[in-house]
């Protein structure tokens, strides 16, 4: 059997890059995009920065009021999230990439798989080319740079693709894989977390390596026979997941903090009925009728809770998720005392309308 080229295309520092794009005089300075979470004009996460940003030590996840703090000083640009126009911009370039190869796989707003492997006849040299005209055909097209992992499966691709960023181009061979992965930590690995790392670590395994050469059957005695067997394959290069186009997000959701902690359900409501129009107007855009409205909630004590509802007909209307976010919230705070912090508003269990109808996967984000 010949071997498969699979790429990953990552886009560089995406929500920042976007910002960028369309204010092409902020492109020297530090620039950070947060989500704000509304309470105080400080209060929020950064989402990403750019590469200036980051020699400041900006990173995803902070606070914003620490860029700031980071950032004193300096020209830095700060912007909230703006997920219309990011994925305005990513549904452009996964357009063109669905003109290259024999199947993509998106995986996120800014990533997706391709296997080329016919196109660049299994050759690793003809994917170099062929990456680098992928590259150079977005950045005339759309004006956005990205990196490429190269390699034998997903796992590798996606490994080589971090490797070097921004606008890298890493390539692996298949003779090179397991190589390339051995000296790496065992966190690399998708699905090795904290707890797993730390149990591995007291089983003397650090690097992917010490995982490959590590005992098989004893893994799986530990891990599981599923999870056991995975972790070997992988430490190994060893991935067979093909490169398949995803189907229809499984879900359309919203999520937002409230400006002030309450269990006033007017209040609520006003909030749920803005993630609702969002919500709505991804669904019109998709075509598809839901069948399940579910609420999601976070309390002042930071527990998260979530409440559904399955309607008895599909619907396709605004009008059935207000309604049934309202009962839902009704019968929530005549359950519990705790205030409310965030809300979100969820739903699912679509069916389809129209064949080939395909957009980005939301999450609760
Ligand atoms: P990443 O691909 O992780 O990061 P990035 O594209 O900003 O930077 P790079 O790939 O060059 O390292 O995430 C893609 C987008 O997802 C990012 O632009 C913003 C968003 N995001 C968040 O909103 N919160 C987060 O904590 C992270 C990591 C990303
Ligand atoms: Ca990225």
């Amino acid at each position: 059997m010949q071997n498969r080229v699979v790429m990953l295309a990552d886009f560089d520092y995406f929500f920042a890059q976007c910002e960028e794009l369309r204010n092409p005089a902020i492109k020297d300075k530090p620039v950070v995009v947060g989500v704000y979470s509304g309470r105080t004009e400080e209060s929020g996460a950064v989402s990403t920065s750019n590469y200036i940003a980051r020699k400041y030590d900006v990173k995803s996840g902070m606070p914003i009021f620490l860029a700031k703090r980071k950032l004193e000083g300096t020209d830095a640009i700060f912007f909230k999230v703006d997920h219309e126009y990011y994925d305005q911009i990513s549904d452009r370039i996964m357009k063109i990439f669905r003109s290259y190869p024999s199947s993509l796989e998106q995986v996120s707003v800014d990533e997706a798989y391709l296997d080329v492997t016919e196109q660049v006849e299994g050759s690793f040299e003809k994917a170099r080319e062929y990456a680098q005209k992928i590259k150079a055909d977005i950045k005339t097209q759309v004006g956005i740079s990205f990196s490429i992992g190269v390699g034998p499966n997903k796992l590798v691709a996606k490994i080589a693709c971090d490797s070097q960023k921004p606008n890298g181009l890493t390539i692996v061979k298949p003779e090179e894989a397991k190589a390339f992965l051995a000296p790496l930590a065992v966190d690399r690995l998708l699905g090795v977390g904290k707890k797993t790392m730390v149990r591995m670590d007291q089983m003397g395994i650090k690097t992917i390596g010490d995982l490959a050469k590590y005992d098989c059957p004893r893994l799986i005695e530990v891990f599981g026979k599923s999870l056991g067997l995975y972790f070997h394959n992988a430490a190994n290069a060893i991935d067979n997941e093909p490169v398949v186009e995803q189907g229809e997000a499984e879900s359309i959701s919203r999520i937002g903090t409230l400006k002030q902690d309450t269990r006033d359900l007017a209040f609520i409501l006003q909030k749920t009925d803005e993630l609702t129009e969002y919500v709505f107007k991804d669904l019109i855009e998709r075509n598809l009728s839901f069948k399940l409205v579910s609420i999601y909630l976070v309390m002042v004590d930071l527990s998260s809770k979530t409440r559904s509802v399955t309607l008895d007909q599909p619907s396709k209307d605004k009008e059935t998720i207000t309604r049934n976010v309202k009962s839902l919230f009704e019968k929530f705070l005549g359950e519990s005392t705790l205030e409310i912090r965030r809300v979100g508003v969820k739903i699912s269990g679509f069916h389809k309308e129209e064949p080939h109808q395909r957009s980005l996967t939301l999450f609760f984000q």
